[in-house]
């Protein structure tokens, strides 16, 4: 079989001393951390789209990532890409990807033959499964790019678009399941308005809510069992996008009683595009029971739109891996890399150092984490904080056996209450002592 990366051997871990770009520092696959291993804990995912589709090609200009596998178009070449990411997963040694239906498959000139092209290739597909071991971590539709969903596609105007919408995510759902993805993903796309004018918005969010629940229908009826997932964004492609931050999500969820068939897919560029950091996007999830995964990626702070950029800051990831650990976890969600090279990264190589970076990035925020909680330090400061609630007059508002007259009371008769340092800094400070210890323990 032709092979796209012939100059690429499988990744290696060689350690933090090692000086091959083409090798893991941190991220050591059988490591045990704790009772899992590393691999098991960080349930890394490829994202077809960006690594296998992606062209470089921006708002500003064309395309510039010249791929082996799209020399040919049609089938042939949908058939040439599956086979580059298979091989490119095997050498990366990850277990797990994610697509679209059209990243995969030609949409041709019609909805059927679509459907068609889709259910060959995801028959090839299952094949390369079971020869590899590469598994579906979650499948989606793409109900963004065609220009059918100009206005819209669960929430467009025209029910017959809505039609079109339940069709492609009926048959990926379909292939989902045969190809014993794990979850499946709903990113709003155009799910949103520009203008209140031409806007009816009540009922497009109803319309949204019909839409997921007929999904979870469905689901049901083919004995889908994998976890359904929303991924919150506040901006791009339309101006007011319903599915805004994880916050709105999951108080949409609730208003349409979605609340037990969801969680949430977070994404660091969205949070940090909505104004949040990516780990109060984490924690907003978590702290509800409800997150479900992670599209591992980053912004630029100095831009104002999604650049998917692979993660590469310590901090960040280390500061995810503590909701995750502190959760029990991920699974059955994952690390998604959601994120692409840059247009001027132009070599086939590119795309093994940004992977290697990520994964890295995250391999080192796992061990920091780990390392905190075992030691308790940050936990120990938090309870103290709180540990005015544990009895008295705080026991009795968290146990709601007080009222405004006796509060009023208790404030009147005890004088000002004592202030007590955030202690900031110095927490600050220990974080970065346990990153360093991380490093040195890699
Ligand atoms: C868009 C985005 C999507 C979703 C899947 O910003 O993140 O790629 O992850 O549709
Ligand atoms: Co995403």
């Amino acid at each position: 079989m032709k092979t796209f990366f012939p100059q690429i051997e499988k990744i290696q871990y060689e350690g933090p001393a090692s000086a091959n770009p083409l090798a893991f520092q941190f991220y050591d696959a059988g490591a045990k951390i704790g009772d899992r291993s590393m691999q098991e804990h960080l349930r890394f995912s490829i994202a077809y789209w960006h690594t296998f589709c992606g062209t470089g090609s921006d708002p500003f200009g064309a395309k510039t990532l010249d791929r082996p596998w799209n020399a040919v178009a049609g089938m042939p070449g949908a058939e040439a890409k599956l086979y580059a990411a298979f091989e490119f997963f095997q050498k990366i040694g990850v277990e797990y990807y994610c697509f679209h239906d059209a990243d995969m498959a030609p949409e041709g000139d019609s909805l059927q033959e679509f459907q068609l092209n889709l259910e060959s290739m995801c028959k090839l597909t299952l094949q390369l499964q079971k020869d590899t071991g590469v598994k579906l971590l979650w499948g989606t539709a793409n109900l963004f790019s065609h220009p059918r969903y100009m206005c819209g596609a669960a929430t467009n105007p025209d029910p017959h678009v809505f039609a079109c919408a339940a069709a492609q995510v009926k048959k990926m759902l379909e292939m989902t399941h045969m190809l014993g993805g794990e979850n499946y993903v709903f990113w709003g796309g155009r799910e949103g308005y520009s203008t209140l004018l031409n806007t009816d918005m009540q009922r497009e969010q109803e319309h949204f809510a019909k839409f997921l629940h007929m999904a979870v229908d469905y689901a049901k009826e083919i004995g889908f069992t994998g976890q359904f997932l929303i991924e919150p964004k506040p901006k791009e492609p339309t101006v007011h996008q319903y599915d805004y931050d994880a916050a709105t999500v999951i108080s949409f969820l609730k208003t349409y009683e979605l609340q037990d068939k969801f969680k949430l897919n977070i994404e660091a560029n969205h949070a940090t595009l909505a104004g949040h950091s990516f780990a109060h996007e984490l924690a907003v999830a978590s702290m509800n029971g409800m997150l479900g995964s992670v599209d591992a990626n980053r912004g630029d702070l100095l831009l104002g739109w999604d650049t998917d950029q692979f993660p590469t800051n310590f901090y960040d990831c280390a500061t995810a891996m503590l909701v995750l650990l502190n959760q029990d976890g991920i699974a059955p969600g994952g690390l998604n890399f959601d994120a692409k090279v840059r247009r001027d990264s132009s070599d086939l190589e590119d795309l093994f150092h940004a992977h290697i970076g990520g994964m890295d990035s995250f391999a080192l925020g796992l061990r920091f984490a780990h390392l905190v909680i075992e030691d308790g330090v940050l936990s120990e400061l938090l309870t103290e904080r709180y540990a005015r609630y544990d009895h008295g007059i705080g026991k009795e508002i968290e146990a709601g056996m007080t009222d405004f007259s006796a509060l009023s009371r208790f404030a009147l008769e005890n004088g000002e209450p004592q202030q007590r340092s955030g202690r900031q800094e110095k927490l600050e400070n220990i974080f970065n002592h346990y990153l360093v210890k991380a490093i040195k323990e890699s």
